[in-house]
């Protein structure tokens, strides 16, 4: 059986729902702190839980036999610079009752989400390699790079089989963003739909690698199935899909609402995105295990125009 940890977040939700479409409802356990999102109702059981408390989480794996998990809770960059040190606590301890339990039970695959978060000021800005300098200099950043390392740990000390994607930013409307610096290109589809406006918190120009929600649910499921021995990063892949700015994303979206208009306004999240790369090289994933992005800015704008106001989340 799977089980979903933090399956009420941005990713947790779609990614329970696929898992659900694949394995069947009844073999994906979908858990979080808060209560059920209403997009999983009634498709599989649901477990409240906190996975800060490894006693309940080692309880819940043997009562329901989880032979996978996927750790999707965390606190995310701009959120963590609010409170560093439960950014720290939350994003590493869960990751570390997660592989303690993994090794303990020889749970069969564990998939944990790194980001690009992880690289730094002094990291390549384009096509940022697989191996480089990685000095981020978010709480957010560090936990995942250190959570990097205790992946790779577990993996080479003890077997654990825990495979990570490093995210760029990822778009979606099924449930809201956790408080990323990313979440401009979100926040910008709504406003443009709500209001025919929408005032940037990041610079015109800031480059930022990102992904449409289906491509990065695609690329969890597609490296989770690939062959044990195809998998040469046991750190976290690269990934990618596309770069653009605030100004790129408002000239797609004007293409569509002619009389949307886009302005800006930088606050503190401008640091952060200006420490993070602008482009990604993912070839040790298109390498190992095929990987390759299916949607672009002008096709993601088409689907979250379409898709938006019906099923944006209240949450
Ligand atoms: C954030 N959306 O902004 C996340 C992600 C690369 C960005 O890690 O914190």
């Amino acid at each position: 059986k799977i089980l979903v940890v933090g399956a009420c977040g941005q990713i947790g939700v779609e990614l329970t729902l696929q898992l659900r479409k694949m394995y069947g409802g009844a073999n994906v356990i979908a858990s979080d702190l808060r209560e059920e999102h209403p997009m999983l109702k009634d498709t599989g059981p649901y477990i409240p839980m906190d996975i800060m408390n490894k006693e309940t989480f080692h309880v819940l794996v043997l009562r329901y036999n989880i032979t996978q998990v996927y750790l999707l809770a965390a606190i995310l960059s701009a959120t963590g610079e609010k409170n560093p040190p439960l950014a720290w606590n939350l994003n590493m301890q869960s990751l570390l009752n997660v592989l303690e339990v993994a090794k303990e039970e020889k749970l069969h695959k564990i998939y944990w989400p790194s980001s690009i978060a992880v690289f730094g000021p002094n990291s390549p800005k384009q096509q940022t390699p697989q191996h480089t300098i990685m000095e981020p200099t978010t709480v957010y950043g560090v936990s995942k790079l250190a959570g990097e390392r205790w992946c790779e740990y577990y993996h080479h000390r003890y077997g654990v089989d825990v495979r990570s994607l490093r995210y760029p930013g990822l778009i979606s409307y099924k449930s809201a963003p956790g408080g990323g610096t990313t979440d401009y290109a979100i926040e910008i589809y709504q406003d443009a739909l709500r209001e025919g406006k929408y005032e940037c918190f990041l610079k015109e120009d800031t480059y930022l690698p990102m992904m449409y929600m289906p491509d990065a649910i695609r690329a969890t499921i597609e490296l989770m199935e690939a062959d044990a021995n195809r998998i040469s990063v046991r750190s976290s892949y690269n990934l990618s899909a596309m770069s653009f700015s605030p100004k790129e994303i408002g000239e797609a979206i004007r293409k569509h609402l002619p009389a949307f208009a886009i302005s800006y306004a930088p606050d503190f999240r401008q640091k952060i995105a200006d420490s993070w790369p602008s482009s990604i090289d993912d070839g040790a994933a298109r390498e190992d295990w095929g990987w390759a992005p299916g949607y672009d800015l002008e096709r993601m704008t088409v689907d979250m125009l379409k898709n938006i106001g019906g099923s944006t989340s209240g949450a």
